[in-house]
């Protein structure tokens, strides 16, 4: 069995996450994807290859090496790479939410946890969301092309001090797919943010989302406001982001914490239902 062991630095850059050269190329045997021990790729502006090198053919990976390749493009930052992986996803007549889950949030995973260990930067960071977001820009219109009859309003922000809109965009989309009309007011809301799109979309339902530990407490001075103006009763208010759970959304009183973005739609259908059985 021959062995084509393809990781020589020809990029001259380290992969900080696994120590390997940044290259597109494959580590196989036998040469055929489906025997390949790992994934590297060459950088874009690298047109050197040796002789055992080969681009990696996107067609000719199995399900989870084209899942793989895109967390490395993820974390790389590889905008129109992962364009061109969700495509062939796409192709393969993979479903959109799969896709979403497996290929771009779990990606999204391994960033996190190295930005956490201080291996990557906020530069990079940004460049792996920008990633995302180019991903999701084309599973936006299939999440959200189910046809299904409007089934209520929600408007949907990250709260005021916190920048964070990749989990928030996801939920927006979801909601959307699940025939909700969805009101995204961006980031770092106010208060009176939140207030003027309630007061101009008369929302059955207030999505806020929080990334940071230090912001999410502004959820409660939100739900305070609400309750202040004698409009509490009037709109279920779900919350969400990595740092919450299900005991500060009872603390700040909100109608319920949503882990992610598909128990978003169970929960806000879930509300819709019994605001219609209530009349
Ligand atoms: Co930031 N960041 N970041 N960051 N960032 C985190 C959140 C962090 C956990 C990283 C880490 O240390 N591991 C950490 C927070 C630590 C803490 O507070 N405990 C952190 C930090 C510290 C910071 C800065 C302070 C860094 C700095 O400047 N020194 C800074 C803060 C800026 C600010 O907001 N004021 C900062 C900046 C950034 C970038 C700008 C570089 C970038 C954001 C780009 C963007 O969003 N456009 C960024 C990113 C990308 C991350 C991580 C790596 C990824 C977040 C993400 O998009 N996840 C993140 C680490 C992590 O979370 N693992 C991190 C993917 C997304 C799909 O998941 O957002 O959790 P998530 O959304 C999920 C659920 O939470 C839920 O559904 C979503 C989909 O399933 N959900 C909702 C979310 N919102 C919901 C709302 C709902 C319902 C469900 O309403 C109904």
């Amino acid at each position: 069995m021959e062995t084509a062991v393809l990781t020589a630095d020809v990029a001259g850059q380290e992969n900080p996450r696994r120590g390997e050269a940044v290259g597109r190329s494959l580590v196989c045997q036998d040469d055929k994807p489906s025997n390949c021990l790992s994934l590297t790729k060459l950088s874009k502006e690298d047109n050197v290859m040796s002789e055992d090198e080969e681009d990696i053919i996107l067609e000719e990976l199995e399900l989870d090496e084209l899942y793989e390749l895109m967390h490395e493009d993820l974390y790389d930052g590889y905008a129109e790479e992962i364009e061109e992986e969700v495509h062939e996803a796409l192709g393969r007549g993979i479903v959109p939410y799969e896709i979403l889950t497996k290929g771009l949030v779990a990606g999204m995973d391994i960033v996190g946890v190295d930005f956490r260990d201080g291996i990557l930067f906020v530069p990079e960071v940004l460049m792996a969301a920008k990633a995302m977001k180019a991903g999701m820009a084309i599973l936006r219109p299939l999440l959200a092309e189910t046809g299904a009859p409007k089934v209520g309003t929600m408007v949907i922000g990250t709260v005021k001090g916190d920048i964070h809109d990749i989990g928030k965009n996801l939920v927006g989309m979801m909601m959307e797919g699940a025939g909700f009309e969805v009101i995204d007011i961006g980031i770092n809301n106010s208060v009176e943010d939140y207030f003027a799109a309630i007061k101009e979309h008369n929302p059955e339902i207030l999505g806020m989302s929080a990334l940071l530990t230090t912001t999410m407490p502004y959820m409660r001075v939100v739900i305070n406001a609400l309750k202040e103006e004698g409009i509490r009763d009037d709109i279920t208010v779900l919350v969400g982001g990595a740092p919450l759970n299900e005991a500060f959304a009872e603390d700040i009183e909100a109608d319920a914490y949503c882990r992610d973005a598909a128990v978003a739609v169970d929960t806000a259908k879930k509300f819709m239902q019994i605001r219609k059985a209530k009349g």
